[in-house]
């Protein structure tokens, strides 16, 4: 080794400096000022003159997050100021409760206000701090005695290993919350999936998991955040008279604060708070399971205190839980519109993310498989956000005995053909087409929807009717509908038959796009028809393409290529189409038009949420005939997402994708540029 000098010295000590900025930049602020390649630049030069000098590596050194042996045990902590938990309120009522029997027992009449935050769904810890450094860091345990997890907690970016700015005291215990984030929690799953390890069930579980890991090396792969919530022990110096100031001090000092915290004046304005809050909940980049309210000012707080384990001061307000434990009553077998049989859960009915569910998918039998559910089961039912319920896992240590496991039927449960599966897929099919009133009666509703033909007053219940009564067979079969013998059928009059009959008619104008969508073929969604329009701009274009034209279109896959070729070498399906053309289905010609020259030919956009100026099909309209692709789904590929109110998980997977998200002010600003509008 080579004996550092002065300049070495303080080299790494401008490198440090410099990189703790960075740092704190990029994970508290998120606001970082350089890119990251400077960051790892500063890392790497930091790195390499403290492996030439090693009497250089200091504590606090960014290159020493990571490093530390395993151990065999972890050490007891004594928590010198307990730390506390919780009381819960679940309404409007016991909030106000709550408030009520603060002013009882300060008897003043003075103002009490509060801190609003989010109630994050992970692992409570405490960071000790002395003389701005990092010391010690544990888990909550029983609030009393915790664990020492100080070598997994200094491989979180988020926490800083030596403090900033002045003013701090010199010990510090700072306390907050470590959690996963729900894309790195979503991440993680499916890599302990791969290796074929265990997946967690709740992101307060993998923030255990991963925290408690003897070897802090398995820790810093793991994306753990840390927000802070307040303090411990204090020692050599004084800290603000107010929670909300004291937090403030934090986030100056280089600690991550919530930025969702805001002051309330009452209950009553807390209670907005808890109501926005959850009404963005899908929203947010990571889980909560409600909010807290604290009493801001701490001489209040203190005359307060705490009964048993929890403060007076302070109440977490819970949000509907978004998973709930019921019990399997019997899996059916549903058909769709491909013949594609897919496994339904029936419930015992059971209140969960703010709805009653008594039905959930279970996609299919590999799904089935890997739940290993047998009916009877008490299973783990999770609603989040508006997405269809699903069973994340049962429990079976509760199983009945005898409880029958779940079998894919040989027949299809509504024609009576065979269901097959083929090698490698995961979805079984029934094999009857169109012979199956279950896949005529799917086709017919998506060629009538909205987004297809748009034939208004078609309900589902009608459809089943016309399908069960055998006056319709096939889609072809709408154009010759006769009013007096739909006006036969139940609940319908006279007058609601013919308007059918004239939205059947009328549904006869419409877009080259719209009726390759209509069609159901297999993978062609609205985004492959509006392709498939554009390139061949006719029909008989189309029906001429075989699968070597079609993979040359950008965006069509070997997957679609294949499928639309099948569906045209149908006999079955060119006679439809035959009828259909005959019953006078027309659309306008194709305009020359140069479609890479439009605005958005190069953007694939998706809308959300609601709009209020207009109505999300009109608007996806409008985008298309800029040019945009436009998208039911979030991926890699979206260039953007517009979002109105009460956008909720494909915002949440935008944010989480890096996706830029607009307002419905900027898409109508996009629209005007354009002259849309
Ligand atoms: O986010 C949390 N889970 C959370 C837990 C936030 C807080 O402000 C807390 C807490 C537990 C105890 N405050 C206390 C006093």
């Amino acid at each position: 080794m080579n004996h550092s000098s002065a300049s070495d010295r303080e080299e790494a000590q401008a490198l440090r400096a410099q990189l703790q900025e960075h740092n704190y930049r990029y994970y508290v602020l998120d606001d970082p000022s350089v890119p990251d390649s400077e960051y790892d630049r500063l890392f790497q030069r930091l790195l390499a003159l403290e492996q030439a000098h090693p009497d250089l590596i200091t504590q606090d050194s960014p290159t020493q997050r990571v490093g530390a042996a395993p151990l065999a045990a972890f050490k007891q902590v004594q928590h010198r100021v307990p730390m506390l938990s919780l009381d819960n309120v679940f309404n409007a009522a016991e909030l106000l409760a709550f408030e009520k029997r603060i002013h009882d027992r300060l008897k003043s009449e003075v103002p009490v206000d509060f801190v609003c935050e989010p109630k994050l769904d992970g692992l409570a810890v405490s960071l000790l701090y002395r003389d701005g450094l990092f010391v010690q860091g544990a888990t909550r345990g029983d609030g009393e005695t915790g664990e020492d997890i100080t070598q997994n907690l200094r491989t979180l970016s988020t926490v800083p290993l030596r403090l900033m700015g002045e003013g701090f005291p010199s010990e510090l215990e700072v306390r907050g919350e470590v959690y996963m984030p729900k894309a790195g929690l979503a991440e993680l799953n499916q890599r302990q999936t791969s290796a074929g390890d265990k997946t967690f069930a709740n992101p307060r579980n993998a923030a255990a998991g991963s925290l408690r890991q003897l070897d802090p090396r398995i820790t810093a792969k793991r994306p753990l955040e840390l927000y802070c919530y307040g303090i411990g022990h204090v020692a050599g110096g004084t800290l603000p008279a107010r929670h909300s100031a004291i937090l403030a001090a934090l986030g100056k000092w280089g600690f991550r604060v919530n930025p969702e915290i805001r002051s309330a004046a009452n209950a009553a304005e807390c209670q907005r708070y808890y109501d926005a809050l959850l009404a963005r909940r899908d929203a947010l980049a990571y889980d909560i399971d409600g909010v807290v309210y604290k009493v801001d000012e701490l001489a209040l707080q203190q005359r307060l205190g705490f009964v048993s384990r929890a403060p007076r001061w302070a109440i977490a307000h819970k949000f509907p839980a978004q998973e709930e434990i019921t019990r399997l009553l019997d899996v059916e077998f549903q058909v769709g519109r491909t013949g594609a049989v897919t496994p339904v859960a029936r419930l015992e009915p059971v209140y969960v993310g703010g709805v009653t569910v008594s039905n959930a998918t279970l996609h299919n039998m590999d799904e089935v498989a890997r739940l290993d559910i047998h009916v009877g089961d008490t299973v783990v039912v999770l609603r989040a956000g508006d997405v269809i319920p699903r069973i994340v896992r049962v429990l079976p240590e509760r199983r009945p005995p005898y409880a029958p496991v779940v079998m894919l039927p040989a027949a299809c449960p509504v024609c009576g053909s065979a269901i097959t599966r083929e090698e490698g897929e995961a979805v079984a099919r029934c094999s009857g087409g169109l012979f199956c009133p279950a896949q005529t009666k799917e086709a017919i509703k998506h060629f009538s929807a909205r987004r297809a033909m748009d034939i208004d007053g078609l309900g589902d219940k009608i459809v089943d009717q016309l399908v069960d009564t055998g006056l319709v067979a096939s889609v072809a079969d709408l154009y010759s509908l006769a009013s007096a013998s739909l006006a036969a059928l139940e609940r319908m009059g006279e007058k609601s038959a013919d308007k059918l009959v004239a939205a059947i008619a009328k549904s006869r104008n419409t877009t080259f796009q719209r009726f390759l969508f209509a069609l159901g073929i297999r993978e062609v969604g609205e985004a492959t028809a509006q392709t498939l329009a554009r390139h061949y701009e006719t029909l008989d274009a189309l029906l001429r393409a075989d699968e070597a034209s079609l993979l040359e279109v950008p965006d069509i896959g070997p997957v679609s290529a294949r499928n639309i070729v099948q569906f045209f070498a149908q006999p079955h399906n060119r006679e439809v189409l035959d009828r259909l053309l005959a019953a006078e289905i027309h659309w306008p010609a194709p305009v020359k038009a140069d479609v890479s020259a439009l605005p958005l030919s190069d953007q694939t956009l998706v809308l959300t949420g609601s709009l209020s100026q207009l109505s999300r099909d009109e608007a996806g309209d409008h985008l298309r005939a800029l040019g945009a692709k436009v998208s039911g789904s979030v991926s890699k590929n979206t260039t953007a997402v517009y979002a109105g109110e009460k956008a909720g998980s494909k915002l949440a997977r935008a944010e989480s994708l890096g996706i830029p998200v607009y307002t419905e002010d900027e898409l109508m600003s996009l629209l005007r540029e354009h002259g849309r509008l």
